[in-house]
């Protein structure tokens, strides 16, 4: 499949104003691959115009219209997997394989926002006398999104988005901003912009025309997209934000399992994934065999250490070398605050690999127990009791997702609801592809929620109508 180098706006491959581009390395080999258009401020005005006059036809369509085009785009994505895999694990060092698997199961989660589309209701109340009450769900109109690509729920709520894509993995969005076109979105309703934060984003966030914004990624510059939309017009903002997932191991849990949970966990995406179970809490009666099976677990998901464009690579390098050299700073800064158990070190080659790392008998108070470090790295530490377990994992200012191991259904239910976290796993780690559960993060890991049902209903106002049914007003 070949790339889309240009940005995509008004259904069409667009060069950006400025002509300015920027180069994307391959972080498998550390070398640059390919250079594509950098939008700036004026393409986001442009693009603008486009979704102003794209929503409101498309809004009107009947949801049953929405629906299909959306089925239509997860079977484009689907049918294009093999394709846009290649590229994506050129862009961004995500193993192939695992691309592939994730791509394929796209349309599933298309099918899903098609389903809530067509079943989405409004509301009807006749309890005042003498008045017809009834809600009208509405679509913000132009909408924006700096995040990964998901577009179902906006468009689906009737909204036109404008995607500004990470600098970091840029191609794909790009090819689905075109995909969209033939799934049968009109030109403008889902616009592609590659950029930067203080450019692209920033022009998001603060301009007069983007009634919503949905952000995913640090929570530090998602306090900066909230602080925009208060700096320009109080635009609705989701966050989907950090997290320093912790996972407790009880005595009477399955500690095979518990250990190969956390070990695929802190290993998805090498380590890149926001609800990774970073921090380990395990029953000191079990600490020993707990760690032995983890080092295991975790040692068998990065046996094959390679180009991301390998079929038999299971471990890609981190995204760039931005993060790189920040976990390479996080490993010396650990080794100075607990024991390393096994890694330590930055992988072999050109690329940017990182060595799985496990800490143990770390201070809560340390950094690389506080601070999010986002790669194979994790933290093991042991407590005695539920209740020093439960504080230790709250205590942070994240709240994304939790674990908690046990045999118990006593145990796993109250200590389930006792952890402050948007979302908690039973003897099981990161989320599944549920789709229908609400996604998103306790305290300063985010504000509102995507998948779910209500992932229609953060991206539509709902107004309402009080009509006089009175006699003589008809
Ligand atoms: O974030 P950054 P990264 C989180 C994950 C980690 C982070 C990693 O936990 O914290 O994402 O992604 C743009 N104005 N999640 O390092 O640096 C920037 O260009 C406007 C959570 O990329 O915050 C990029 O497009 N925009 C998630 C985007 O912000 C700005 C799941 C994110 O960049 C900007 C996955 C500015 N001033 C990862 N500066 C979840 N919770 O679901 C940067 N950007």
């Amino acid at each position: 499949m070949q790339p889309i180098t240009k940005l995509i706006i008004n259904g069409q491959e667009t060069s950006s104003i400025s002509g300015k581009q920027f180069a994307l390395i391959d972080p498998s080999t550390g070398k640059e691959w390919i250079k594509i258009d950098e939008a700036d401020k004026e393409d986001v005005d442009a693009s603008v115009k486009h979704a102003e006059q794209a929503w409101p036809a498309w809004s009107a369509q009947h949801a049953a219209v929405k629906a299909m085009a959306i089925r239509k785009l997860g079977e484009l994505i689907a049918a294009n997997a093999d394709g846009i895999a290649e590229l994506e694990a050129r862009t961004m060092g995500k193993p192939i394989a695992t691309l592939r698997g994730e791509l394929s199961r796209v349309s599933v989660l298309c099918n899903f926002f098609a389903s809530l589309v067509e079943t989405s209701l409004s509301s009807v109340s006749t309890n005042t006398p003498g008045h017809l009450n009834y809600t009208l769900n509405q679509p913000y109109g132009v909408t924006a999104g700096i995040l990964p690509w998901n577009v179902c729920p906006a468009v689906g709520a009737g909204n036109a988005i404008i995607i500004k894509s990470s600098e970091k993995a840029p191609i794909t969005p790009l090819i689905l901003g075109k995909l969209c076109i033939e799934a049968g979105f009109p030109p403008g309703l889902v616009q592609v912009l590659s950029g930067f934060g203080p450019t692209v984003g920033a022009a998001l966030g603060l301009h007069m025309k983007i009634r919503k914004i949905s952000f995913t990624g640090s929570v530090g510059t998602g306090k900066l997209i909230q602080q925009m939309s208060g700096q320009s017009n109080l635009k609705a903002v989701t966050l989907e934000l950090g997290g320093k997932s912790p996972a407790l191991i009880f005595p009477d849990a399955d500690i095979p399992k518990a250990a190969e949970a956390c070990a695929l966990s802190i290993m998805a995406n090498s380590g890149q994934i926001c609800v990774a179970s970073s921090r380990i809490y395990v029953h000191t009666s079990i600490k020993d065999q707990f760690l032995t099976t983890y080092q295991a677990a975790i040692q068998a998901l990065g046996k094959k250490m390679g180009n991301a464009l390998d079929e038999g690579t299971t471990q890609g390098p981190q995204v760039d070398k931005i993060q790189h050299d920040k976990i390479k700073e996080y490993l010396e800064v650990g080794k100075g605050e607990g024991k390393v158990v096994f890694g330590g070190s930055a992988g072999d080659g050109p690329g940017y690999f990182i060595n799985p790392t496990v800490f143990t008998d770390v201070a809560d108070s340390a950094r690389i127990s506080r601070e999010e470090i986002f790669g194979p790295v994790a933290v093991v530490n042991t407590f005695e009791t539920e209740e020093e377990a439960v504080r230790r994992a709250n205590d942070t200012e994240y709240g994304l997702h939790a674990a908690v191991f046990s045999k118990n259904i006593d145990t796993a239910v109250r200590v389930a609801a006792a952890l402050e976290s948007g979302t908690v796993g039973v003897n099981c780690t990161s989320p599944t592809m549920a789709l229908d559960i609400p996604f998103g993060g306790y305290k300063q890991s985010g504000v509102g929620r995507e998948l779910g049902a209500t992932a229609l209903s953060y991206w539509r106002e709902v107004g309402l109508s009080d009509t006089s049914t009175c006699k003589s007003c008809w």
